[in-house]
């Protein structure tokens, strides 16, 4: 049945931070006594009540017309041939020629090099309370010591950098007042410790990489790591460039979350998005949410959006352990640079020595991101599918000053991320894609990497040079430092030419513990054979932990994906032949907190409009989706709140195949692979899940410019189990004080809102 191309037309439419740690309980305590400028802030009155449900019907429900679409327009939207001015490496000014990262980067600590051990990139510790590792910054963020040491962080290597360590408080008990801080006001001191004790056990206790069923069986620490971020427009060059961000704690990438598996994490957002506001929502990326899908951060089907002003605490379980990120799930907002990386730590599956943290690999614009998104979502079809322009590890990365125009401001070497090794140790990097659109290939040159796993699920180790990693996948690898002490390395990762790029190479240095940190690497990459729009192999990753899903589902759907011109000549994405598009202000699970299913529902029943594109499972105890691309372009399909079986993926009509089915991957982002754009044969991917999480789950694309266009499904799951879950009442007063705020004026939602 899939022989063209089909279109559809779719009618429807820094604050000062003390920290404190507690013995016996480990609760660490943060308050933020900072510096943001409230009076500015929209005021939300408490009088006004709740408004009713303010969705608009689609207009021609029926109307729905099949095109096929000319193959000059599929070129003209998703062009192959892509112009490219590289990066190569004979063209980096780095080392002595570079900047110090002080004066143009996002002010993260990844990636930098610090003297005699502080003030660089944290150390990352096996657990949060392990021996020999501070432990005061967990739980804090931003919280800087700098001070005493002074000028570290300095990628230029000139030397002449002071004070933009952003490093750590500390806590147990060494007191650490913290010196002057970064230069931005962000920062401040960290406080001083409470004494407590460290842990001599590990805190999931017994459970290891392969004895334990995490979905099942999670540990409860009893333990809370806080967090406060304060959500802020700002002016940055994190590649020379300078350009306007939205950026976390004035950070970019934002500050690193970190929790012991089993621990809660408790985020306390302030919304300081002026000039002109904005809402937000924050999603963690990855984990489940069990009982609480009220914390998921998605607005418009788990929340309303945080207004402007406002300020909500998320309160969640670590429970999944590895490597995973958190950003914005509000319009295409993270693309602006609200994002950072999430660590839980927890068992492994193989041994390591040192473990050297996130390791972000994002496709990178300059254009503010709403200007992108007013291209994309608009009707001239050429810029439907915008280029990033350059690609950063760790948000830092050069850029070609000669490529900007006259009124740009750009500084030429920006600096690049800088990592160490010690000959014969081997290391941890935590690889995520947290970029906006491109498919990321990493390698080191000359290193094999051995995955150990992809998204929060440990897998049986496997050894390769180019790790693939599409928009929100991660990958957790071990790299033996199998080189001389002198080498000076080249890190590199590439958006591949599945992806739409005009500077694809993305360079961070690798030192070995005697090499000149001035000069620069002269290694050559590995020849990359593998595929620029699939996933690995899925014969090749198997999970560390066995487990087998049912070979019978109690439920299976088939949902194709396409795209096509609204009435009004706007490209939409659709899912099922519906383009999605929330209604910020009526979220779907408060709908389903109230009605359960519609099978349960009486007279009164709430349907749910077309556009929220709800997809209802009832009691079903377990789903199975067979998912069809129609597009001639990939898709990252991301799953919130399970991690989902990927019973098999490849080109063509499924044809019942099931890779490994004793022990399927699972994970919570698969790349979807494009229809053949010469002959319309499509691609599939077929997905199960075990309905253990009542709840509405996104099942969507992970690319920013297709789930704004619509891309978009929500999975209400279990709907009869849903009203016992209850909203605590903070979430539920989202939805008054932005109901408040949006009667002063209709806010600008030019896409879906995701
Ligand atoms: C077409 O899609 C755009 C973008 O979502 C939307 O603004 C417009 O209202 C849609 N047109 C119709 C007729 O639904
Ligand atoms: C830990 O703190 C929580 C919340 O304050 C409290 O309920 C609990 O009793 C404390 N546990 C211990 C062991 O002190
Ligand atoms: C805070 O905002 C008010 C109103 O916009 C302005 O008058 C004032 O100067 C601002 N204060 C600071 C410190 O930026
Ligand atoms: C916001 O509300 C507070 C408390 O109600 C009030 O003091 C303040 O003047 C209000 N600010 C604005 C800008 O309306
Ligand atoms: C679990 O993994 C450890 C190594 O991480 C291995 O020694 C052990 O044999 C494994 N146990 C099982 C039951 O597979
Ligand atoms: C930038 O300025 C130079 C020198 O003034 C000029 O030759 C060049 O055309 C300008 N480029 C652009 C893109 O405006
Ligand atoms: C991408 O690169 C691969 C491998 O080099 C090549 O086979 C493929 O044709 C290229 N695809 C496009 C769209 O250029
Ligand atoms: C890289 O640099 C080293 C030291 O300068 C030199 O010995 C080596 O030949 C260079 N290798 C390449 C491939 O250029
Ligand atoms: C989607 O639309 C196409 C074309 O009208 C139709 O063939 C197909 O059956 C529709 N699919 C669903 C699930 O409604
Ligand atoms: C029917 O709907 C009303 C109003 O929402 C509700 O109070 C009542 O409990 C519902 N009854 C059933 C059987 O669902
Ligand atoms: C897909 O769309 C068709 C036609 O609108 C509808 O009948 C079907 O229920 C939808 N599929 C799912 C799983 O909701
Ligand atoms: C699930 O729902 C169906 C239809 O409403 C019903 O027949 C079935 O008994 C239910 N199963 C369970 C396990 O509740
Ligand atoms: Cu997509």
């Amino acid at each position: 049945m899939h022989h063209s191309l089909r279109l559809l037309e779719v009618l429807f439419c820094l604050c000062t931070i003390y920290v404190t740690v507690g013995a016996a309980n480990s609760s660490t305590t943060i308050s933020v006594t900072g510096a943001y400028n409230t009076s500015t802030y929209f005021n939300s009155s408490t009088t006004t009540s709740r408004q009713t449900a303010t969705f608009t019907n689609p207009p021609w429900p029926e109307d729905t017309v099949t095109h096929i679409l000319p193959q000059s327009i599929s070129d003209l939207i998703f062009p192959t041939a892509v112009p490219r001015r590289g990066i190569q490496p004979s063209n980096i000014r780095c080392g002595r020629w570079g900047l110090p990262q002080s004066q143009t980067n996002g002010r993260s600590p990844l990636g930098t090099i610090g003297k005699q051990g502080r003030g660089g990139a944290p150390r990352f510790p096996p657990f949060i309370g392990a021996p020999g590792y501070d432990v005061g910054t967990y739980g804090s963020n931003g919280a800087s010591d700098s001070g005493s040491e002074g000028g570290n962080i300095d990628s230029g290597g000139n030397g002449n950098s002071n004070n933009v360590d952003q490093g750590h408080g500390s806590g147990y008990g060494d007191n650490n007042n913290g010196g002057g801080g970064f230069d931005t006001g962000f920062g401040g001191g960290g406080g001083g410790g409470g004494g407590g004790s460290r842990p001599t056990t590990l805190p999931w206790g017994s459970r290891t990489a392969n004895n334990t069923d995490p979905y099942t069986n999670p540990p409860v620490t009893g333990v809370v790591r806080k967090y406060n971020f304060v959500i802020e427009r700002a002016v940055m060059a994190p590649d020379g460039v300078e350009r306007d961000v939205i950026v976390i704690n004035g950070q970019f990438p934002g500050p690193t979350i970190e929790a012991n598996w089993g621990d809660t994490i408790e985020v306390t957002v302030v919304n300081g998005i002026t000039s002109p506001q904005e809402g937000t929502s924050l999603h963690w990326h990855g984990l489940l949410q069990k009982g609480t899908p009220y914390e998921d951060g998605v607005p418009g089907v788990t929340q309303c959006p945080i207004a402007p002003g406002q300020t909500f605490t998320y309160s969640f379980n670590a429970d999944l352990y590895g490597t995973s990120w958190y950003h914005a799930h509000y319009s295409a907002q993270y693309a602006a640079g609200v994002f950072g990386a999430m660590i839980v730590h927890g068992p492994t599956n193989i041994d390591y020595d040192e473990d050297l943290g996130p390791v972000l690999l994002t496709d990178y614009y300059h254009g503010n991101y709403f200007d992108i998104l007013e291209e994309v979502m608009g009707t001239d079809l050429s810029k439907v599918a915008p280029f990033s322009d350059n690609n950063l590890i760790n948000g830092k990365g050069d850029f070609d000053c000669s490529l900007t125009s006259n009124s740009t401001k750009c500084t030429p070497g920006a600096g690049y991320s800088k990592f160490q090794f010690t000959k014969g140790k081997t290391y941890r990097l935590r690889l995520i894609n947290g970029g906006a659109e491109g498919i990321q290939k990493f390698s080191i040159d000359n290193h094999q990497l051995k995955v150990i796993a992809y998204d929060f699920v440990p897998i049986v180790p496997y050894t390769t040079e180019i790790v693939t990693l599409g928009v929100g996948q991660r990958a957790d690898i071990v790299v033996e430092a199998t080189g001389t002490p002198t080498d000076a390395i080249w890190m590199r990762s590439v958006i591949s030419n599945c992806s739409a790029t005009h500077q694809p190479y993305g360079y961070a240095m690798i030192y070995y513990q005697n090499a000149d940190i001035n000069i620069k690497p002269n290694t050559t990459a590995w020849p990359d054979n593998t595929d620029g729009c699939a996933n690995d192999d899925l014969s090749l990753t198997t999970p560390y932990f066995p487990i087998t899903p049912p070979p019978t589902p109690a439920t299976e759907v088939s949902i194709d994906i396409n795209f096509g011109l609204n009435a009004t000549g706007h490209l939409v994405w659709t899912m099922n032949n519906s383009t999605f598009r929330t209604c910020y202000n009526d979220p779907v699970l408060a709908r389903a907190q109230q009605k359960g299913s519609s099978s349960t529902a009486n007279g009164t029943a709430f349907v749910y409009p077309t556009e929220w594109n709800v997809f209802d499972f009832g009691n079903a105890s377990t789903i199975r989706i067979i998912v069809n691309n129609l597009s001639p372009v990939a898709h990252p399909m991301h799953l919130h709140g399970h991690n989902m079986y990927v019973l098999d993926e490849g080109v063509g009509d499924w044809d019942g195949t099931v890779i490994r089915p004793d022990n399927p991957m699972r994970r919570d982002t698969q790349q979807l692979r494009p229809a053949d754009p010469a002959t319309g044969e499509p691609a599939y991917m077929v997905l199960q899940i075990d309905a253990d999480n009542p709840g509405v789950w996104p099942f969507h694309c992970h690319i920013a410019w297709h789930v704004s266009g619509g891309l978009y499904v929500n999975i209400l799951e279990r709907p009869d189990d849903i009203p016992n879950i209850k909203s605590p009442d903070a979430v539920n007063a989202l939805c008054q004080t932005w109901d408040d705020y949006t009667q002063l004026g209709p806010i600008d939602q030019i896409d879906s809102g995701l």
